[in-house]
């Protein structure tokens, strides 16, 4: 039993929760036992929240960039005052520690007053005495946003943020690993914008195959796998919808020879184990020179020794399990193609024997490319760190992937990492640090780790559709 056990989770539609006729269990992955029934979304109520959304989308974008900031600051606000009990049900359903659930939240909250803040302004291309040409954006209608189980309230709320703010009502659909979260703060939602401007459904892959074909919604904005990405984008273009897909990556730190490894190991190993890897901006590869080696593994090895892997609720806990079986099942694999390969672990390497999800922080040496742990993404607390003995070929092979959507450079000398930086091929380029969103800049990923953006104007003007005007005078 828990706080939830008991709670009927309802789909917001029209401004109105609704039951289902079909439910689906929800796991805790700390225990892999129930947290609480979701309910399943059938087309009807698709097309039902599709049709409110339309409906109320007119009115919506009449009012004004002030009035939406309001409404916007106003769910922020909800998020805040209920912070505690939207924490529980994060760490119930998604594992992370309690106070990671909590940073979440609030960390949610600031970014939707923050998006909300940023200018939205016409451009003015030219003024003369014989023509004005200016470019004004409109909103595109009816936006299907489909979010994924690692950070559910972080990912919804800016899609969420982002759609109203430029005059576009939403339909959500979060993950069915995670959904409860979403589910509540909609009944938080319910009274603080007009009915249709939010709808959120609870369900699966059809719900989200559905959202993607629909013809009533006008654009996709997807975070998830690359494998799904391509799958929504593919349903999509029968509209010929708009899309802003956030998918994985494989993200490099590259250390150079200067560095302290005992000063950035704490750091590193934050940005690779932060929710237990799964973050898509996460280190998921670490490239050191040959004289830092052994002292860079000894370091992160150390932390990770010392690293309290378990339940979320347990306030000692640091990392918690993985999501869900089969995120397990496809770290458990990772593990074993490397030991296949003689990959050396320091530390971790072994599902823990116990309920639950649970791995100890993996840190494993002396593996190349051509494994995969190195290749693929783990999406788990698994950290390779690979040698390197020329910078050029380190850099040469943190751009040899099909995924770029973060990568970092690690030095004590700021202006060497930052020409490194500068050869990066990914979304987002950090010196000396690794994660991260900041509200003004655009975030999007490089290749196959995405397309568009979200966050700043450019992540704004996804949502808008630009006019060209050419005012005579
Ligand atoms: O993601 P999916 P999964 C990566 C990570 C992980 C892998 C699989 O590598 O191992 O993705 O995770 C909905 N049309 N990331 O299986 O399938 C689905 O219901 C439309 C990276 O959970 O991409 C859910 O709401 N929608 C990532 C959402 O897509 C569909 C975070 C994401 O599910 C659909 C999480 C379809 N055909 C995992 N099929 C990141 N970028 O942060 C499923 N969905």
């Amino acid at each position: 039993m828990n706080a939830y056990s008991n709670h009927i989770f309802r789909h917001l539609i029209n401004g109105r929760l609704e039951s289902s006729e079909q439910w689906f269990d929800v796991l805790n992955p700390a225990s892999e036992t129930v947290v609480a029934k979701a309910p399943d979304a059938t087309r009807q109520q698709l097309d039902a929240a599709v049709a409110a959304a339309r409906q109320a989308q007119p009115a919506w974008a009449a009012t004004s960039l002030d009035e939406r900031r309001q409404v916007l600051k106003s769910l922020a606000d909800a998020l805040l005052q209920h912070a505690e009990d939207l924490a529980a049900l994060i760490t119930l359903e998604q594992g992370k520690p309690l106070k990671a659930a909590r940073a979440e939240v609030t960390r949610a909250a600031e970014q939707v007053v923050k998006v909300a803040a940023l200018p939205l302004e016409n451009d003015l291309i030219e003024d003369t005495d014989k023509r004005r040409v200016e470019v004004t954006y409109a909103p595109l209608g009816v936006v299907g946003a489909i979010t994924p189980w690692n950070v559910p309230v972080m990912l919804a709320m800016p899609k969420i943020t982002h759609a109203l703010y430029t005059g576009n009502t939403i339909v959500l659909k979060p993950s069915e690993y995670t959904p409860l979260n979403t589910l509540l703060f909609g009944e938080w939602f319910k009274d603080l914008v007009p009915p249709g401007v939010i709808n959120i459904l609870g369900g699966g892959r059809d719900l989200g195959r559905w959202i993607s074909e629909h013809p009533g919604i006008d654009k996709i904005s997807f975070t998830g796998s690359v494998a799904t990405g391509k799958k929504v984008m593919a349903s999509a273009a029968g509209s010929l919808k708009r899309v802003t897909l956030e998918l994985g990556g494989n993200d490099a730190a590259i250390v150079l020879d200067d560095a302290d490894p005992a000063e950035i190991a704490p750091a590193i190993f934050n940005a690779a184990f932060l929710n237990s890897g799964q973050i898509c901006m996460a280190i998921k590869r670490l490239y050191v020179p040959d004289a830092l080696y052994d002292d860079m593994c000894n370091a992160l090895a150390e932390i990770a020794r010392k690293t309290r892997v378990g339940d979320g609720m347990d306030p000692d806990t640091e990392l918690g399990p993985v999501q869900n079986a089969a995120q397990a099942e496809i770290v458990a694999g990772i593990l074993a193609d490397a030991k296949q390969h003689n990959g050396r672990f320091l530390t971790g390497g072994e599902r823990l024997p116990r309920p639950g999800y649970f791995f100890e922080p993996a840190i494993v040496a002396d593996l190349a490319e051509g494994t995969r742990v190195v290749d693929e993404e783990p999406f788990g607390p698994v950290l390779p760190v690979i040698r390197y003995s020329r910078l050029d070929d380190a850099i040469r092979r943190a751009n040899a992937t099909q995924l770029g959507l973060g990568a970092s450079v690690w030095s004590a000398d700021v202006e060497r990492a930052n020409a490194v930086a500068r050869q990066l091929d990914a979304g987002n380029v950090w010196v000396n640090r690794h994660v991260g969103v900041e509200a003004a800049v655009p975030f999007g990923g490089s290749k196959q780790s995405g397309l568009g953006c979200e966050y700043g104007i450019a992540g704004l003007r996804q949502y808008q559709q630009g006019r060209s005007l050419y005012l005579q005078k």
